[in-house]
């Protein structure tokens, strides 16, 4: 099942690779300030407007947050928010983070999230190095495999 999980994650990654031309051109993802998983106050799903840090593909909507805010060098909680195209929390995906830097490779780095509910999941990262990182959020539910990748830039 991991095995399979992670040759799926592969086939992808080579597959992205192969139509991203010019990655390097990519503009990194600004990480919005972190929003607790009991703070309910600023959820960018209820007013159905992405925030910062918000992507789409197909009809999911993912958002992703740090804490530290930027992310820093070290420790860190990386949490992403998963909805539906109507801003409905996914609450019963498995979500993954595939982080890497983007300007060198410190090889392949995988941590299984947390369910927090309501569509939140949470995982403790460590940033090796301040500088252009990317975290691939994989999203598996009903037997499918969606990834959403950010860009962003950890700090001392
Ligand atoms: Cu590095």
């Amino acid at each position: 099942m991991t095995n399979k999980l992670i040759l799926t994650l592969m086939a992808l990654l080579l597959a992205s690779c192969g139509m991203m031309s010019t990655p390097s051109v990519e503009q990194p993802t600004p990480i919005p300030t972190f929003a607790s998983a009991d703070s309910t106050a600023q959820d960018p799903a209820a007013n159905q407007v992405p925030a910062l840090g918000g992507k789409q593909s197909g009809d999911l909507l993912v958002w992703i947050f740090s804490d530290p805010n930027p992310p820093s060098r070290g420790d860190n909680t990386l949490e992403a928010l998963v909805t539906d195209s109507n801003g409905q929390p996914i609450t019963d995906a498995t979500i993954s983070f595939d982080i890497d830097m983007t300007n060198m490779s410190h090889g392949r780095n995988v941590t299984a999230a947390s369910s927090l509910g309501e569509g939140r999941y949470s995982a403790e990262i460590h940033f090796l190095m301040p500088g252009p990182w990317r975290v691939i959020v994989g999203i598996e539910r009903a037997g499918q495999l969606t990834t959403v990748r950010f860009d962003f830039m950890v700090a001392w």
